[in-house]
């Protein structure tokens, strides 16, 4: 598959995700409105990555998968929510507009990412089909979303870092961005009834893409641009923050996010060509602008 061809996945997958989404959002409720202001303009990467999990792993009724996928965006949601308050990154700008708590205030940004968190699970248990695998997925979902996962991130994110410590910096990596990536790859996986060694390989190989992803998300901090990034750029340097290239300069940093790239692509070719999509996610990862 070209970059064109990934392109289109990409694309045809996020509206997939997309018009799933937007069912849930029905009710005239104010906190509905807001919910989904916020959940609104992502780029759907956890959805779409479980997606191509289940697909690869021989799932065929995608209907199985979606509200899991759709579930994942509602807290990822609630993540950036909390990221952007005043006590935590303090901006003001997310998926191309204002913040929710710049938009609808402090109060009822908090309330909207404690709603989103909580109707994710009730996604997660949608459906009477599965119920084993749900379990599980909801066993492996509340590993990665608390206090040993992203929120164990987002502690050792705004704690003041004296030195520029890279084995600090993969912890933060590790448990902010990766964990919850790798998550994304698993549960499409447990969903397609996957061998329980072949989910663990993927959750594995699925840190190396997270990492990835983080790394690429830190140089676009320093390099990239903020209509296209939908968020403000040059946030981790003003805010002392420990991002990839502060401790290994960019240069540094482009030359590791291509090694996490390689052992990606390396492990997902070793998990055979149904799994040909992944090494195309990584290079689209490695290379992206936003
Ligand atoms: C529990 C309050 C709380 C927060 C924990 C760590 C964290 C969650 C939030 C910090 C936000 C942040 C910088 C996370 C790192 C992961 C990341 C690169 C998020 C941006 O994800 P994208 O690029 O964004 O997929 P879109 O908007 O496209 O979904």
């Amino acid at each position: 598959m070209n970059r064109v061809t990934i392109t289109q996945y990409l694309t045809e997958k996020k509206n997939v995700v997309d018009r799933a989404i937007k069912k849930y959002f029905m009710s005239q409720e104010q906190l509905f409105n807001v919910m989904y202001y916020s959940v609104d303009g992502g780029k759907r990467i956890r959805p779409i990555l479980a997606i191509a999990s289940f697909e690869s792993n021989g799932g065929k009724n995608i209907n199985e998968v979606l509200p899991i996928a759709c579930g994942l965006e509602m807290i990822h949601t609630y993540s950036l929510i909390h990221d952007d308050l005043p006590s935590m990154d303090n901006d003001d700008f997310r998926r191309g507009k204002a913040s929710s708590h710049k938009k609808f205030g402090e109060a009822m940004a908090i309330l909207s990412g404690d709603g989103l968190f909580a109707y994710a699970f009730g996604l997660f248990t949608e459906g009477n089909y599965l119920v084993n695998e749900k379990i599980a997925v909801i066993r492996a979902v509340s590993e990665v979303v608390g206090p040993r996962g992203i929120v164990y991130g987002q502690v050792l994110d705004i704690t003041d870092h004296k030195e520029m410590n890279p084995k600090e910096l993969r912890k933060i990596h590790l448990n902010k961005t990766a964990k919850f990536i790798a998550l994304s790859i698993k549960v499409g996986a447990i969903m397609a009834r996957a061998p329980q060694k072949r989910i663990e390989r993927l959750y594995k190989t699925g840190l190396y893409l997270g990492m990835l992803f983080q790394y690429t998300d830190d140089i676009l901090d320093v390099i990239g641009e903020k209509e296209k990034l939908g968020k403000t750029p040059q946030k981790d340097k003003a805010s002392g923050k420990l991002a990839a290239p502060s401790v290994y300069g960019l240069a540094g940093a482009r030359f590791r996010a291509q090694q996490y790239a390689t052992l990606a692509k390396k492990r997902f070719s070793e998990l055979g060509a149904e799994f040909n999509i992944f090494s195309q996610l990584t290079d689209f990862i490695l290379h992206r602008t936003f």
